[in-house]
């Protein structure tokens, strides 16, 4: 169905972007319970899980009119096999967290693929026909078959969304954007632990001509969305600054 709505202009930042909606994604990063909820990875580390939240709504409502009009749904979870072996010593064995990878939690072992922990949410719960790809990186291309998921599909612009902005969001949008996909970070469906790291994550992904990538709030994609299920934008419209 996404191939058939009409390209239309998302307001991002640093300029205008036109979106041909058959050829674009969703991608949703790692909002996992690992990361969302106590008792996870995230609050092994020190971190208040609490700080995530506020990305949820935005993104259930990119995640809604995607499903409604048809368009490419990926979700990434980072984690790692159960005997570890995907998962580098350099990893399991940095800082001080009160619980390693592979310790068991309340949420059963962290990080691991197949434990409550590592799946994703229930207000994002993948349905069928999404992409779910498992990573054991910060980076949503390392070590998958994201690239080609993507290739099969023809896609080259991504909706990028989820935990945290500075970590695993930026990690893919560079990961992205050397592979030549044309990343628009969703603002407010992205979150950090660090308020601070989430706005300088945004700003390094927008700066010198959006170096990564553009940046658009979720209200400025469900416009572009809604537009495009109706009447073409005349070429004046696209011509105000969009950029491609
Ligand atoms: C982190 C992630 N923060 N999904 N992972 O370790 O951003």
């Amino acid at each position: 169905m996404a191939d058939s709505l009409h390209t239309t202009t998302v307001l991002a930042e640093p300029g205008p972007i036109a979106v041909e909606w058959g050829t674009t994604a969703l991608v949703i990063i790692d909002m996992q319970r690992d990361f969302m909820e106590p008792g996870g990875f995230g609050e092994t580390l020190g971190n208040d899980v609490s700080q995530l939240a506020s990305a949820v709504a935005p993104i259930a409502a990119v995640l809604k009119a995607a499903r409604e009009t048809g368009m490419m749904v990926v979700h990434t979870r980072e984690g790692h096999l159960p005997d570890l072996s995907d998962a580098p010593p350099a990893k399991i064995e940095r800082g001080a967290p009160s619980l390693r990878i592979g310790d068991p939690g309340p949420m059963g072992r962290i990080l691991i693929r197949g434990e409550a922990g590592h799946d994703i949410i229930p207000a994002l719960y993948p349905v069928e026909g999404e992409i779910v790809i498992d990573k054991p990186g910060k980076g949503a291309f390392y070590a998958t078959t994201l690239g080609a998921d993507l290739k099969a599909r023809d896609i080259d612009t991504l909706l990028v969304c989820g935990v945290t902005t500075e970590v695993c969001v930026n990690t893919t949008v560079r990961e992205a954007n050397d592979r030549g996909y044309r990343c628009i970070v969703i603002a407010d469906g992205c979150a950090s632990y660090f308020p601070e790291f989430h706005e300088m994550g945004l700003k390094m992904i927008k700066a010198q001509g959006g170096i990564f990538g553009w940046v658009a709030d979720s209200a400025a994609i469900l416009d572009a969305i809604t537009r495009s299920e109706h009447a073409p934008e005349t070429s004046n419209k696209l011509a105000a600054g969009a950029s491609r």
